[in-house]
């Protein structure tokens, strides 16, 4: 019994040796140690052998099992070493190559747009100001000479909160704050957000507007004329057609609005991208100025339509569903 035990060890020995993965040791050692091994047909087998044999014989096949289990468990580790060491050697991360970038935003195309517009209308001495988005009855309408009942009302769809405030239907009334804190020369101009309800291709319920007002002594509509000429033919280039219509607006006497000639999808028209006139004297006389002495114009643009021209779209809905496809152009 003693020599089977020593040849199973040599013979287990050198299997394990021989082996080369750890599916196959796994099924070497079922071989080696299950329920039909060769060392288990021996542990069947000493109940039968003589009484004063057995502790002798058991203790050997014990240590065997025990030795056997400890050379397939450091095989096991031995081959664990081996293919980390394969892997690593064959995955190796070339640290020193340069990354591909992080992925880097850019300002939406109204930001720039409006950037573009102040930075021009920096350099001609207008100043920036700003007002809130709920205003009162007074600085969207009154002050503007747009008394309750007047039928400008209907020209602007406006959204009406409690206590006699608005959602601002537009930046005009950035001139009557400013004009209720300050004495002329006033140069400002004041972009932000208006809400009208209204919505089409050309028209949405939140856009962009950037109001623009002088005052001083002896400002003529000569003054509104070239300074907006000279500002549009700036932003545009000479690619593009303006016109100026004759307008109705009753804070600005008389008036215009400003038609770009637009392309897209190969198809020129006009399109409205602002109002503008010289500032009513009605206005003048709800800030305490005296219409006699100071005369001034005033212009409101809008931007995404500006936008729209500059860069050929024709959807205004396409710069507010923030579109990856559509903003990552810009
Ligand atoms: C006004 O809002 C006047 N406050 C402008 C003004 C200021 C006139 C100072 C005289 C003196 P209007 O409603 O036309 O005017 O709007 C001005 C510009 O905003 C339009 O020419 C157009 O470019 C843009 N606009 C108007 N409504 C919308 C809209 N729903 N969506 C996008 N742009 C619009």
């Amino acid at each position: 019994m003693i020599d089977i035990l020593n040849s199973i060890k040599t013979d287990s020995i050198s299997k394990i040796n021989d082996i080369d993965s750890l599916h196959e040791l796994d099924q070497l050692k079922s071989f080696l140690l299950g329920k039909k091994s060769p060392l288990m047909d021996v542990l069947k087998e000493i109940p039968k052998i003589p009484a004063q044999d057995r502790p002798i014989i058991g203790k050997q096949a014990n240590q065997l099992k025990e030795d056997l289990t400890n050379c397939l468990n450091q095989k096991k580790q031995e081959l664990i070493n081996k293919e980390r060491d394969h892997f690593l050697n064959n995955n190796q991360t070339d640290i020193s190559l340069p990354t591909s970038g992080l992925p880097s935003g850019t300002y939406h195309p109204i930001t720039t747009v409006t950037r573009l517009i102040c930075s021009i209308l920096n350099r001609y001495g207008y100043a920036i100001k700003q007002g809130p988005n709920i205003e009162s009855d007074f600085n969207n309408f009154e002050a503007l000479n747009i008394a309750p009942n007047h039928p400008a009302r209907d020209m602007h769809d406006t959204f009406y909160l409690k206590n006699k405030r608005v959602l601002r239907t537009h930046t005009s009334p950035v001139q009557i704050r400013t004009m209720l804190m300050q004495e002329p020369p006033i140069k400002i101009i004041a972009p932000g957000k208006v809400y009208r309800c209204d919505a089409d291709t050309s028209h949405s319920p939140v856009f962009h507007q950037i109001e623009g007002l002088f005052v001083d002594k002896h400002i003529t509509f000569a003054d509104l004329k070239g300074t907006l000429e000279a500002f549009l033919q700036e932003l545009f280039g000479k690619n593009h057609a303006i016109r100026f219509r004759s307008s109705y607006f009753p804070f600005t006497e008389p008036s215009v609005e400003i038609d770009v000639s637009y392309t897209v999808n190969g198809k020129t028209s006009w399109l409205e991208i602002m109002g503008a006139g010289m500032v009513q004297r009605n206005v003048f006389r709800h800030v305490s100025y005296d219409p006699d002495s100071y005369t001034g114009f005033a212009f409101g643009l809008g931007i995404e339509r500006i936008a729209m021209i500059l860069y050929e779209i024709d959807n205004i809905r396409l710069f507010y569903e923030n579109d990856h496809r559509f903003l990552s152009q810009f």
